[in-house]
């Protein structure tokens, strides 16, 4: 029961439990942390589950086109692959109302030379387009400045913004800044989550199953708190 009392991050997090797609244990990073949670993008695996990821993506692409955070028209939603490639058709296609026409574009991990050619599928990327990215989640923001070279190669876009799943709010770098924030100084393009993992971890803290015992235990979410107070982001 998704009841609309709900705030959007505790509805969102408890599409995460459920989908199995916040978990906890003992987890290595792609950046070597070990961490006593793990964001799964990959548990949305059913029509219904990628359907009800992209209105919560499209939601968040509406409210910061809202709130000015991003502006101007939107061509197309560009999702890196693997990953990105569902979060973006997901998402064209619940903005397909509003934002009618919506293109989605994704990238090939390996170069194509015959056929149509070329390393994007989807709509093509042309001089002064505004692109908007998806992710699923940010660490280090490894990924995102990998694709962006690529995307600034094929063609002269603008960037819109980047909309993720997740921040996990660690550390980038010596200065203490998030991952999140350093990304957005070196591009110059808003970072857009639909939630933070502090956001998560109080929203999971008052879900309840239908004994009315907490889904997730205050321990798991002590560990979180120390993981955090270890390698989370001052700003
Ligand atoms: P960065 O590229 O360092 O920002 O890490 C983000 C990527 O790591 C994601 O795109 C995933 O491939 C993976 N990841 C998760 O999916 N969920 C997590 O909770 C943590 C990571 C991770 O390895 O940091």
């Amino acid at each position: 029961d998704y009841g609309s009392a709900e705030t959007a991050h505790a509805r969102f997090t408890r599409f995460l439990l459920d989908a199995g797609a916040l978990r906890f244990g003992d987890f290595t990073l792609k950046s070597g942390r070990r961490s006593p949670y793990f964001i799964n993008a990959g548990a949305f695996d059913t029509g219904s589950l990628v359907a009800r990821l992209g209105e919560f993506y499209a939601q968040r692409v509406l409210a910061a086109r809202e709130s000015g955070e991003i502006h101007g028209d939107i061509d197309t939603i560009f999702g890196p692959a693997y990953k990105g490639i569902p979060l973006a058709v997901s998402t064209a296609m619940a903005l397909n109302g509003p934002l009618h026409g919506v293109g989605y574009t994704f990238d090939r991990k390996e170069r194509k030379d015959h056929g149509d050619g070329g390393d994007f599928v989807g709509m093509p990327l042309r001089d002064g387009m505004n692109v908007l990215l998806v992710d699923d989640v940010m660490t280090a923001g490894t990924a995102v400045r990998e694709v962006i070279p690529k995307l600034r190669a094929a063609a002269d876009v603008r960037i819109a913004g980047l909309v993720l799943s997740v921040d996990r709010m660690e550390r980038a770098d010596e200065s203490g800044r998030s991952a999140v924030r350093s990304v957005e100084d070196e591009f110059g393009f808003p970072v857009l989550p639909i939630a933070n993992v502090r956001e998560l971890f109080a929203a999971a803290a008052s879900i309840t199953d239908s004994r009315g015992n907490p889904v997730v235990g205050e321990n798991l979410i002590r560990r979180a708190d120390e993981y955090l107070s270890r390698y989370g982001a001052e700003g």
